[in-house]
């Protein structure tokens, strides 16, 4: 069994959205009750922990990522109460609690920013970032990640201010000590309620080049202007690693706590850039996020081969890798990888590559249901970077609608209306439906979580890769001890023929395909088309 003392470590972990998991009170929008009522679903699914998308006092402009009161729950998800129930319940099953903390920008309801933006001699007004402009113009070419420029002339005083999203997400000035001491204190204030970690969002845009120079033109992924800059400027200044090592001081005071950064760039993702985050000798952050599986649209076994190796080779001596597919700003990747049929196969053989990889996954609520891409017209879009670009693309709504447990009416949801239409595949797609069909995805999940805790190999073991992915299967060795377990996935849509390491005999732990317990003969194993599999063998010790 796991080693429960480095839970972030040899656990999964769950990202829960709270606005779409589980409505307890009927006003359309999931909630802390509902999720509470959840927490059995969750234990039994096999992780150890949750990570649960903001949940603080906001004018959810930015759902929720533009936060106006860091100490308070938002009334939408419950109360004060609600939440130590909530941590109280989540422990006694050994569940932990990473929450998603936003501390590059406030809501600008935030009393910080009104403060600030109150008049020039205001103690705050360092607390953000303020600028004259350039003979009457914006001070830089900065722009906002969710359209338009990165700054906002503000009236009263008659100065710009910078905001990497919206213009109500004011950008916090870490160079400013008070603004800083204000945000440990928070840190400290979560960490004191007993909470077991966090989620750094944009962690790699809290200090901005103090300088203000122009960010460089870069070809991008897309021809929105702000994919058509290079970020050095506007975000990942070297400064920014000080404050994470002093976050991390202060989370190494306690006990068992983790942190998670998301340090965000463009497709196709920057493996060294990310791995930066993780410090000297493990000095910042526990586990950073590689988005490049999560950018990834062809379905092709050696671009998948080739992006893992990337970030494992990024990986500073000693890091532990983690590992994302999915999540709240990405199109869900069974939509990517093609839907239908095809793709509840592909989901599966995702699945077993997400829960074998050496490192900590991160699996996004419904995607072990294999939950689609939201069919939203325009009027159902509530993400403003959705708005922004319709019809050109929808924003990121569609991988946050609500989690479907039954076939009943609005997939039992909620017995109100919705905040996101259900997806209308909900009477086949969803948590009752799929507990009761054996060879269902969720199944799938539950057995390989069954197995990762179990087997040290899984969730400790070394990893060596055995197939490239050439001929499209993509094949690894995790080992611990004498034991070994061989993970082989089939992206091809027929069967495929590979050698096994010998000697064996290989026993069969799991298959898409085949009975646990068969033994393979020989020297080679027959994969089936789409077959995804675990194979254990006792070495000889050496
Ligand atoms: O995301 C950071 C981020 O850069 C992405 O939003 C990205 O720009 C976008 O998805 C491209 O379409 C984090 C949060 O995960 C996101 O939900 C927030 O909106 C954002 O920060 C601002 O807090």
């Amino acid at each position: 069994m796991i080693d429960d003392r480095v839970w972030w470590k040899h656990g999964v972990l769950y990202q829960v959205y709270p606005r779409s998991f589980y409505d307890s009170d009927g006003d359309g929008q999931g909630d802390l009750p509902g999720l509470i009522q959840k927490l059995d679903y969750l234990s039994d699914l096999g992780v150890s922990g949750l990570w649960l998308s903001p949940i603080y006092g906001s004018p959810m402009l930015d759902g929720g990522y533009d936060v106006s009161d860091y100490r308070a729950i938002n009334p939408i998800f419950g109360t004060e109460e609600d939440f130590q129930r909530l941590l109280k319940q989540a422990h006694d099953r050994g569940l932990r609690i990473i929450m998603d903390l936003v501390l590059a920008h406030t809501s600008h309801l935030h009393p910080w920013f009104i403060e600030s933006r109150s008049s020039m001699d205001n103690p705050k007004r360092d607390w953000y970032i303020w600028h004259d402009g350039r003979n009457g113009r914006r001070p830089n070419n900065w722009r906002s990640a969710f359209g338009g420029p990165g700054w906002t002339w503000d009236e009263k005083t008659r100065r710009f201010y910078h905001h990497q999203f919206l213009a109500e997400q004011p950008q916090v000035n870490w160079r400013n000590p008070g603004l800083k001491q204000a945000m440990f204190d928070l840190v400290r204030y979560w960490l004191d309620r007993g909470v077991d970690g966090f989620r750094l969002d944009v962690c790699n845009y809290y200090l901005k080049d103090e300088l203000f120079r122009n960010n460089p033109f870069k070809l991008g992924p897309t021809p929105r202007p702000y994919d058509l800059q290079a970020h050095i400027y506007d975000g990942n200044r070297p400064e920014t690693h000080q404050v994470l090592q002093e976050f991390r001081q202060i989370l190494d005071e306690y006990r068992e706590k983790a942190a998670v950064g998301e340090a965000w760039f463009e497709a196709p993702g920057d493996p060294t850039g990310a791995a930066a985050y993780y410090g000297r000798g493990g000095d910042e952050l526990h586990l950073v996020f590689d988005f490049s599986l999560l950018h990834l649209k062809k379905w092709d076994a050696v671009r998948f081969y080739q992006r893992i190796k990337a970030w494992l080779e990024a990986l500073p001596a000693g890091a532990w890798p983690c590992w994302v597919l999915d999540n709240h700003d990405a199109p869900r990747s069974i939509s990517r990888f093609g839907g239908g049929s095809a793709g509840m196969n592909r989901a599966k053989v995702l699945a077993v590559l997400l829960l074998t990889l050496k490192g900590t996954p991160f699996i996004y609520y419904g995607a072990e249901i294999g939950l689609k891409n939201g069919r939203l017209g325009r009027r159902d879009i509530q993400d403003p970077a959705g708005r922004r670009y319709w019809p050109f693309h929808k924003g990121r709504d569609p991988a946050r609608t609500p989690m479907p447990w039954t076939a009943g009416p609005q997939a039992g949801f909620t017995i109100g209306r919705p905040w996101l239409p259900v997806n209308p595949d909900y009477p086949e797609v969803n948590v009752a439906r799929q507990l009761q069909e054996p060879a269902s995805l969720l199944n799938l999940y539950r057995s390989l979580l069954t197995w990762r805790n179990k087997e040290k190999a899984l969730h400790r073991g070394e990893m060596a890769f055995w197939l490239d992915g050439r001929d499209q299967v993509l094949a690894f060795h995790r080992t611990w001890d004498r034991e070994k377990v061989l993970v082989a996935l089939n992206f091809a849509a027929d069967s495929r023929r590979i050698a096994v390491a010998s000697p064996g005999p290989w026993r069969t732990l799991l298959s898409t395909h085949r009975p646990a317990g068969e033994e393979l003969s020989g020297p080679e194993l027959v994969l089936a088309p789409h077959e995804a599999g675990l194979f254990k063998t006792e070495t000889d010790a050496g």
